[in-house]
């Protein structure tokens, strides 16, 4: 049986790749693993039939014979620990990369996602002018430390894993605002990684969909 995850019918970024199907889609093609798409509308996703398997009607969802997942983070987790490609067997750079995982997810997005919120929901309030150089300060400080910390390397902890998809996949999100590039170590990992036949292969899958559009 192939793996179902959903995915936008029209995804708002228009098929940058920025919506968090992608990242379930890269890890699929790393692992090598085939997957069907279930394309879904705005209106389907808040239905009760979708919020029997995500109680906050989202995508992406994961399913495989009786097993129903949300959250791209424990779907990445689900497919990197059950198939070979994401993780090292050592079990200590394993945990590593799994620890990479949690900081794209728990340290480094929250901050990106607060930029969203202060342009897109909040602009039109009196305050955000005064607000967003807040975030943006935020989110500098944040890719500085992380720029510190991969110096010279080529992914966060040796080879590439779970742990550099995910936190690429998270700073991508930046590209549109220009801000990642006034990190270049960061954004010549990010290349690196769009380098990648998987992650060009998962690329172009979320295009296509985008395109039929
Ligand atoms: N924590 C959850 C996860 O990691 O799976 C978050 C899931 C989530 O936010 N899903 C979004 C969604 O379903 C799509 S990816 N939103 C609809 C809703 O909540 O009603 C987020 C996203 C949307 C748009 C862009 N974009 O246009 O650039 C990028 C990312």
């Amino acid at each position: 049986m192939i793996p179902v995850i959903t995915a936008f019918e029209r995804s708002p970024d228009g098929g940058m790749g920025l919506s968090r199907d992608t990242r379930v889609r890269w890890a699929f093609e790393e692992v090598g693993v085939p997957y069907d798409v279930e394309l879904v509308s705005f209106t389907a996703m808040k239905q009760p039939a979708y919020r029997a398997l995500h109680p906050f009607g989202q995508i992406p969802t994961y399913r495989d014979g009786d097993l129903v997942l949300f959250e791209s983070g424990a779907i990445v987790f689900h497919i990197a620990t059950h198939y070979d490609g994401l993780l090292p067997a050592d079990p200590v750079a394993r945990a590593r990369a799994i620890t990479w995982m949690f900081a794209a997810l728990g340290t480094v997005e929250p901050p990106i996602l607060e930029l969203q919120t202060a342009r897109f929901a909040e602009g039109d309030k009196p305050w955000a002018a005064e607000r967003l150089p807040l975030v943006v300060d935020r989110i500098h400080a944040r890719l500085r430390e992380l720029s510190d910390y991969l110096g010279d390397a080529q992914w966060l902890d040796g080879d590439f894993s779970a742990g550099d998809l995910m936190m690429v996949h998270v700073l991508q999100r930046l590209k549109p605002s220009g801000l990642l590039n006034t990190h270049p170590s960061l954004a010549a990992y990010v290349a690196r990684a769009e380098a990648r036949p998987a992650f060009q292969r998962a690329f172009a899958a979320q295009l296509a969909v985008a395109k039929a559009a």
